[in-house]
């Protein structure tokens, strides 16, 4: 991998389709040499000699490759741009960087990046800039994943939460605790070294505090982990219940638009719509299912095998009832299903007389914080805030706030802060039992490099290459 940072790469950095601006970024050591073989300033100037970070007025001059006497009026425009010159270090890779501006449409990108590569340059593989960003040291691992993420930011939360672990807040954090287990691992390698009478009482027990406070701390990150894949991948919920009842109608008016069909012929629903909406900062992703019920309409069979599927990938369902018609057997099957599950009651169409009888919703524990109830109509918009309320507080910690302290986005984070646990369980078991230093040292070493593979101050190419697939090309 190193040895093709050598190359010089180009990509299309903006998306496919039409646009005001198209542009196509080049980084390495020959990225101004590719470039200026295109490129033709309006001032005249060779682009090898322009003001770094300054925006410079050119045009694009497409030769065919038959010609080769450099006069320009065998040349022809390709398109008027705007080029940059960013010169190493000072670049999003660290590496020489040119940027061109051209008009966005898809032809005159592709074209121009062909032209670069017949020039020598090498079309990047996805992820590659920010890659190349990593490997010379501009960003580390969770700033490379926080640039993801601040791209696939579906909330204003979301995108607070990427940004603080840009700006390196959980960097920073592992750092700490990194640097704190390196310390602990340096007196018991000197420990070692130093054998006649091995580590003295005092030293073994300021040895096991610290190892207890830093396991502490990394457990207290990683238990963030939940809330913070939340905000980063949002949550799935289903609206299931009966037919009739009123789930397209709750996914309508969540939505504030005619999304999904409603009439008053049960059975309406049949594929299941999705639809994602943010949900107080959290972004939902909202499956409207068919009703279910015994039926011999084939098509509405189907659509019930599909509900099924759908409550099964949810986290959360809302299970929507009646309240202008007593339970059904229906309904009572279902208000016993799914219990591991986070369930909330959507008590639907208050607006007419009441006919269902509220005691028959006892929770299945009055404390348990994993089922609630709500009363709604969702033709008039009453108890839908509430419902929106209720939503976050079932999926978010009540007092978890994004941006406040270091916050753990990813399953690869998770992973690694549980190895680093089971490690300095293990360093701690050592301690306790006075076992020979080694094996404390052979386990804090462990915990160092697992806690060192989120940032990437520990990589391998295979964790390297599952990070950037991830990216698009020309990020
Ligand atoms: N009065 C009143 N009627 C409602 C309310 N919500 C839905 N309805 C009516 O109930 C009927 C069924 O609504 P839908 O939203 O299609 O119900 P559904 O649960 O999606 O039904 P299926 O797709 O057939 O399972 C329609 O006539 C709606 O106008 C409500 O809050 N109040
Ligand atoms: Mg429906």
């Amino acid at each position: 991998m190193s040895g093709m940072s050598q190359d010089t790469i180009c990509a299309i950095a903006t998306p496919v389709g039409e646009g005001g601006i198209g542009i196509v970024r080049i980084s390495g050591d020959k990225a101004i040499d590719v470039a200026s073989g295109l490129v033709r300033l309006r001032s005249g100037q060779p682009l090898a000699s322009v003001k770094s970070h300054a925006l410079h007025h050119a045009d694009i001059l497409a030769a065919s490759d038959s010609v080769q006497t450099g006069d320009s009026s065998s040349l022809q425009a390709l398109d008027e741009v705007l080029v940059v010159v960013m010169r190493a270090p000072r670049s999003y890779t660290a590496e020489d960087v040119v940027e061109i501006h051209c008009h966005g449409g898809a032809l005159v990108l592709q074209a121009l990046c062909e032209m670069l590569m017949r020039r020598g340059a090498r079309l990047a593989e996805p992820g590659e800039f920010t890659k190349r960003a990593f490997l010379n040291g501009r960003l580390d691992l969770t700033q490379a994943e926080a640039v993801l993420d601040t791209i696939r930011a579906k909330t204003s939360s979301s995108l607070k939460l990427a940004q603080e672990q840009l700006r390196g807040a959980l960097s920073r954090e592992i750092t700490r605790m990194r640097d704190a287990l390196i310390g602990m691992l340096a007196h018991v390698e000197a420990a070692i070294d130093f054998t006649e009478e091995d580590i003295t009482f005092i030293e073994l027990h300021e040895l096991e505090a610290g190892l207890r406070r830093t396991r502490a701390e990394i457990s207290r990150l990683a238990e963030s982990c939940r809330e913070g894949r939340v905000l980063r991948e949002g949550v799935t919920a289903a609206i299931v219940g009966c037919p009739n009842v009123g789930k397209s109608s709750l996914l309508n008016a969540l939505l504030r638009t005619d999304r999904a069909i409603v009439t008053p012929v049960p059975g309406t629903t049949r594929d299941v719509l999705e639809e994602v909406l943010n949900m107080r900062g959290v972004p939902v992703r909202l499956l409207d299912t068919a009703g279910v019920r015994d039926t011999n309409d084939q098509a509405e069979q189907e659509g019930v095998r599909r509900s099924r599927t759908a409550m099964e990938q949810a986290e959360l369902l809302l299970i929507v009832l009646d309240s202008s018609a007593p339970l059904t057997d229906q309904d009572r099957t279902l208000l016993l299903e799914y219990q591991d599950k986070k369930r909330l009651v959507v008590i639907n169409k208050t607006d007419l007389p009441c006919r269902l009888n509220p005691s028959e919703l006892r929770a299945p524990q009055q404390s348990d914080s994993n089922w609630a109830l709500v009363w709604i109509s969702a033709q008039t918009g009453a108890g839908l805030d509430e419902l929106r309320d209720r939503i976050r507080t079932m999926i978010l910690r009540a007092d978890f706030e994004a941006g406040e302290a270091a916050v753990v986005t990813r399953l690869r984070h998770q992973d690694a802060l549980v190895k680093a646990i089971e490690a300095l369980d293990g360093a701690v078991g050592s301690v306790e039992a006075r076992l020979s230093g080694e094996f404390v040292a052979m386990d804090l070493r462990a915990a160092i490099d697992a806690l060192g593979e989120i940032t990437g101050a520990v990589s391998t190419d295979d964790i390297l290459d599952r990070i950037f697939r991830e990216f698009c090309i020309g990020k």
